[in-house]
């Protein structure tokens, strides 16, 4: 599937974005293992969240989707079934590495696999601390790649330090440290979103947070709650640099997810000279919100790296598109992990933008951006990603001519809906 974007000379109005994908899993995971039912609203209907419902659906779960909200009937920690199927995790890293925690305390064998993209993403950061807690997974590559064989039970407990700053691998241990035989201990590197955290909390379990060390109490009462979804500040942040890099724009984007453990993008379009307005916030599920107001801007280089990287990590295809409108150099560091996402989003990123007369390089971790340059719409791949693709969506809207994006059904991923959302808000030009 193709999508064709012209240039724009603005977004202007009132959007709303889909419900946070990360929540929309969490909401699943926990209201299935919770007892009683559990309703979800604004849950995101994307492919990768179906995914997850999809699968414990085959746990045995009873998950109704009646439009305006999704209804689990929760089975309690130990009633999951054994499945009679392979679970398939489609394109999805949360739902096969969160639920690789879940299964490693089951106690019954069950099986994953996904697409090739998630067929070759590294899983061994998830079987090793699940097989030190006592799981037999076995894996493609030693347990590195899927398909994945699981036979869990009683786990003991871990004190793991994350070798990597990963929010799965953490919730991963954290979930599976609810079948644990004591209180198990994760320290981050540095910190990445916590939202497994703040649902367990609003489940009922027993979590305590010091610092950088997250500690889970074992066989906790998880009882079912009812979930409201924020939206997606990553599907919001292509709307937001949408916004600041076309001339006339003057966009609202109403309740949007602002846990701090995922606006460095707010944080950084704003050291670039964004204007952005965060109003009108709230709490929903222990997850704060906020609409966010953004206007056309001139943006300035920066540079991005450290313990900023884990709060934006899934907007640097963006924010590189941001950076090429930017005047002067923008250097993203420390940024590794993106080689291992659905793409090389490294190499996808810049091997894209270079098609539009981006200067880019491609550095180990990171990339060097030189704003500025004078670009023109393009012909260009999303490499089946959807953060891919709707990256270069957002640099068509910038770019003289038409800009033609191969392999759009990607989008579907996180985003059904986006261009027609994208449509809702643009100016002709
Ligand atoms: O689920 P998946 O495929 O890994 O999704 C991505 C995305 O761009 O949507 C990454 F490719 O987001 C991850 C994110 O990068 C979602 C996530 C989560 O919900 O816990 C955490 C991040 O991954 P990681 O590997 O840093 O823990």
């Amino acid at each position: 599937m193709e999508l064709r974007i012209s240039r724009t000379s603005g977004l202007v109005g009132t959007i709303e974005v889909p419900g946070d994908k990360s929540i929309s899993h969490r909401a699943v995971m926990l209201g299935a293992l919770a007892r009683g039912r559990t309703r979800v609203s604004n849950f995101l209907r994307s492919a990768d969240c179906l995914s997850t419902a999809a699968c414990f659906g085959k746990l045995g779960v009873s998950i109704e989707d009646r439009g305006s909200e999704l209804i689990i009937e929760g089975q309690g920690l130990h009633g999951l079934k054994e499945p009679s199927d392979v679970l398939d995790a489609g394109n999805s890293g949360t739902t096969m590495r969160l639920m690789a925690g879940i299964l490693a305390g089951q106690n019954f064998y069950s099986c994953m696999t996904g697409d090739a993209s998630l067929r070759s993403r590294p899983m061994s950061r998830v079987t090793r601390p699940l097989s030190l807690m006592g799981a037999t997974i076995l894996g493609r590559a030693d347990g590195a790649l899927a398909p994945l064989a699981i036979r869990g039970g009683r786990l003991k407990s871990i004190i793991y330090p994350l070798p990597v700053a990963s929010a799965q691998v953490k919730s991963a241990v954290l979930l599976a440290a609810l079948f644990a035989d004591g209180p198990s201990k994760v320290v981050e590197p540095k910190p990445s979103r916590d939202h497994t955290e703040r649902m367990l909390e609003y489940f009922g379990a027993s979590l305590e947070r010091r610092g950088n060390e997250i500690t889970v109490y074992p066989e906790p009462n998880l009882a079912a709650r009812d979930v409201s979804v924020p939206g997606d500040i990553s599907s919001a942040a292509f709307f937001i640099v949408g916004a600041l890099i076309t001339p006339e724009s003057d966009l609202t984007i109403r309740n949007v997810g602002v846990n701090p453990t995922r606006t460095g993008i707010l944080d950084v379009l704003r050291a670039m000279g964004a204007q952005i307005d965060v109003t009108d916030t709230g709490v929903m599920n222990g997850e704060p919100t906020a609409d966010l107001r953004v206007r056309s801007s001139r943006l300035g280089g920066t540079e991005i790296g450290g313990s900023l990287i884990p709060r934006l990590i899934d907007e640097i295809p963006v924010l590189a598109v941001a950076a090429v409108f930017a005047e002067g150099r923008t250097v993203i560091r420390d940024a590794a992990e993106l080689k291992v996402k659905e793409s090389d989003r490294l190499s996808t990123t810049a091997g894209e933008l270079r098609r539009f007369g981006a200067s880019i390089t491609e550095t180990p971790d990171g990339l060097i951006i030189e704003g500025g340059a004078p670009l023109s719409a393009t012909l260009c791949s999303s490499h089946g990603d959807h953060r891919i693709a709707m990256a270069l969506a957002v640099a068509g809207l910038a770019s003289p001519g038409e800009t033609v994006i191969g392999g759009a059904g990607a989008i579907s991923v996180s985003f059904p809906g986006f261009a027609d959302v994208l449509n809702s808000a643009r100016l002709q030009y």
